[in-house]
């Protein structure tokens, strides 16, 4: 049985020494646990993670590995300078503040890279050790970034989701690190890529494109060997659970209780960890602001403010725990009286039924922080308020919540102005708006809640394994590789069909640049030293740098995308006439783009024109190019000519000859018994298309949506195949 194995830094259950020195398994009550809950507890099933503390010898970490596995959880024990230097250090001094926009917090030591590199391979040996071929494995979150790779290089078939619970900020920011393509190849080791909200996953995207130069298409990335599904998924929260605690007598009776103490004081709720991402301080000022404003809630209403210690040996964390000290203390020196405290200020946390109890007491829940991958306490509120009537929620518009709960009081958390407005306006809404307000919140919250979050995932991240499989070739494995070795060693005669760049060399900037190399040319050499042998080298380049790089070999050519032949020993000829008149009216219109994309340029063959935007910037020019694809093919829509889209190129050529008609003519003058063709881009589908059904044909680089039976991953996987060809054969 296949089984499913989640993966995060925390386990679900945290594990503490008690003042007796014995040790206290306490199971998490977050929205994750209780989300996957339904999964890891299943048969068979699950969740690798740090429990929270470090053991002291062998005999605690067998018996703390005992106890989980008891409840599915399999430990990994992290040292004392682990935790400095990949979760203090690289997790939460360097990950933490460049996504959630505050870079000048950040640090870059390349000893918490080194740190963090360390221990997502020890994540991964955990889990191999667990997991099978086929199993599904879930990575949640930024402590492992690379783990999803990790795990695809050791299990290339099994099914990997990653989803990131912070935001993924700007492009702009993630370049600014200096280990920012190992960490995006990190996560591209995953079939299915989740974010809370669209703008991360365009952000990812964008970051992908531009730092790695992969190619994006509607939230579908295809690397060399699988396409990757990017989606967003915003995590919900167990509604019914809040709903109920909230109705229970419990809380009802803490509720009570607080009413007594705060009479008939308005309550405006505030709950968060101590963070710099929270804007905790511009919260405080705003309420200063709000009694300063309108003094007649002075006496009226009280801010509490629960703040849940964290990260608290950080420096950063220790100046805001005093900036907000020192900010309650002030406002509330100047604004108290003998029967009223303007801000209850807790720093610690609380049990369950008595944060529900707060819920359900305040009028107002303030939500505002700077940055907030989602924010699971806006929710919260709301699902508790739907047994206790009215309230408000003021959100911040950069919490990924704000995306979905637009009946909030949606505000900017940099404008002290913008939140006293919003209080003001929250405490002095008619309850009926309230109501109505709630009620579509409830309705959102309730619906998407954390179990759908999970089915929703596990069921994409199913279909993203099906139609990789569905559309992707298959990759040249052994058996192949034997079965093709035989056919080859059988043949009498054999056509090799070979693209050149991206198949037999890789990609330039300058396409004058592509020059083979001395291993290239021997390669060639010694293929077409073997009599048995044709070898085409079947390109879209112009027929002069074919013969001037590759002319003394004795190899035929199909150039210009097959307007040009030239059998060895013969002259080059022309497929069938060709006009080249049209080529006066679309210059000008290609060097208009020129003139609009800085680093693109037009190559003139002798039946073509060619507008390059591999050096151009790779955001622009994928714009530029739709639009010159859909000026073109406007224009040649009565003509006979066609527009094609290449690798960062588009090209305008006479319709009706391509490579594939050109190879035909090989394939009926020499009639082979072995036929080989390979090829990277959509130009080389029109060979794949024309090659006989027992032909092996290989697309080069992403595999999806090919008509070639095999994949290979790039250009040294095509020179081995090559050579492995003419080891031991005639
Ligand atoms: C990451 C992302 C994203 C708080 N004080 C007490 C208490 N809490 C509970 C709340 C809520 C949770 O802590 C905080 O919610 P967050 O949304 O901030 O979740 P995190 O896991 O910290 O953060 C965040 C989230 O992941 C999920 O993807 O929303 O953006 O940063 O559940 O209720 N719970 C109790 N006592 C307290 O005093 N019992």
């Amino acid at each position: 049985m296949f089984r499913t194995i989640i993966v995060s830094n925390r386990l679900p259950t945290k594990v503490q020494r008690t003042s007796d020195g014995t040790l206290a398994f306490q199971p998490s009550e977050g929205g994750l646990a209780t989300g996957l809950g339904s999964i890891y507890r299943q048969e068979g099933n699950v969740w690798v993670g740090w429990p929270g503390l470090v053991v002291d010898g062998e005999p605690e970490e067998q018996h703390v590995t005992e106890q989980l596995r008891q409840d599915s959880m399999v430990p990994v024990f992290l040292t004392e300078a682990e935790i400095r230097d990949f979760y203090e250090g690289f997790s939460n001094s360097t990950l933490w503040p460049t996504f959630h926009y505050f870079p000048q917090y950040a640090t870059y030591e390349q000893a918490h890279w080194e740190a963090y590199v360390a221990v997502n391979e020890k994540f991964c040996r955990a889990v191999l050790e667990l997991a099978g071929p086929d199993d599904t494995i879930w990575v949640h979150d930024y402590q492992l970034l690379l783990l999803p790779e990790l795990l695809r290089r050791a299990r290339p078939d099994c099914t990997i989701g990653f989803f990131l619970h912070i935001p993924f900020p700007s492009y702009e920011l993630i370049r600014v690190l200096p280990w920012r393509a190992e960490l995006l190849q990190g996560m591209l080791g995953a079939d299915l890529i989740g974010f809370h909200t669209f703008g991360y996953m365009r952000h990812f995207l964008s970051a992908v494109s531009q730092l790695l130069g992969i190619a994006t298409q509607n939230g579908q990335i295809e690397t060399p060997t699988r396409t990757v599904l990017v989606d967003a998924f915003p995590m919900g929260i167990d509604y019914e659970r809040y709903a109920q605690v909230a109705a229970s007598e419990e809380a009802k009776q803490h509720e009570a209780t607080y009413r007594e103490a705060l009479r008939e004081v308005r309550v405006i709720l505030s709950i968060d960890r101590l963070d710099y991402t929270k804007g905790i301080a511009e919260r405080l000022r705003a309420f200063e602001l709000l009694l300063q404003r309108y003094p007649e809630w002075q006496g009226q209403a009280s801010l509490l403010m629960l703040v849940v210690p964290s990260r608290d040996q950080v420096p950063q964390y220790q100046a805001l725990k005093e900036e907000i000290d020192e900010l309650v203390g002030r406002i509330n020196g100047q604004y108290r009286t003998i029967s009223w405290t303007p801000i209850h200020y807790f720093y610690r946390s609380f049990p369950l039924e008595e944060l529900v109890a707060l819920y359900r007491l305040a009028q107002v829940a303030l939500v505002t922080p700077m940055r907030d991958g989602m924010n699971l306490v806006a929710k919260e509120f709301v699902a508790s308020k739907s047994a206790a009537g009215p309230g408000v929620l003021i959100l911040s518009e950069r919490a990924g919540a704000a995306r979905e709960l637009s009946d909030a009081l949606i505000i900017n958390p940099t404008s002290p102005h913008e939140l006293a407005e919003a209080l003001h306006e929250a405490l002095v809404m008619p309850v009926e708006e309230q109501q109505q307000r709630q009620a579509a919140l409830q309705a959102l919250v309730s619906q998407y809640n954390v179990f759908a979050w999970t089915q929703l995932f596990m069921d994409r991240l199913a279909y993203a394994k099906i139609k990789q499989l569905t559309l992707a070739t298959e990759t040249l494995g052994p058996d192949t590789r034997a079965e093709l070795q035989t056919a080859y060693q059988a043949a009498r005669q054999r056509l090799l069909l070979l693209d050149y760049d991206g198949t037999l060399v890789p990609f330039q900037a300058d396409p004058q640049r592509a020059q083979p190399d001395a291993e290239l040319l021997q390669l060639l050499q010694d293929l077409t030293a073997n009599e048995r042998n044709r070898v085409v080298i079947i390109s879209g380049r112009d027929r002069t740098t074919l013969q001037n790089w590759l002319g003394h070999l004795p190899l035929d050519f199909i150039a210009e995308h097959g307007v040009w032949l030239r059998t060895r020993g013969e002259d080059w000829q022309l497929f069938q006439p060709v006009r080249n008149d049209w080529k006066a009216e679309i210059r000008p219109i290609l060097e208009l783009y020129v003139a609009r994309t800085a680093g693109s340029f037009i190559e003139e063959k002798e039946y073509s024109l060619v507008w390059h935007f591999r050096r151009a910037d790779a955001e622009l020019a994928t714009v530029r190019a739709r639009e010159l694809m859909s000026h073109l093919t406007f224009l040649a829509s009565n003509t006979d000519l066609q527009v094609l889209e290449g690798n960062k190129v588009v090209e305008v050529k006479n319709a009706g000859i391509n490579k594939g008609t050109a190879a035909a003519r090989w394939l009926s003058t020499i009639a082979p018994d072995f036929v080989l063709a390979i090829g990277d881009d959509r130009t080389d589908e029109d060979t794949f298309g024309a090659m006989p059904s027992e032909a092996f044909t290989v697309k080069v680089g992403s595999a999806p949506r090919s008509l070639a039976r095999y994949h290979l991953p790039g250009v040294p996987d095509v020179r081995q195949l090559l050579r492995e060809l003419m080891m031991g054969s005639e």
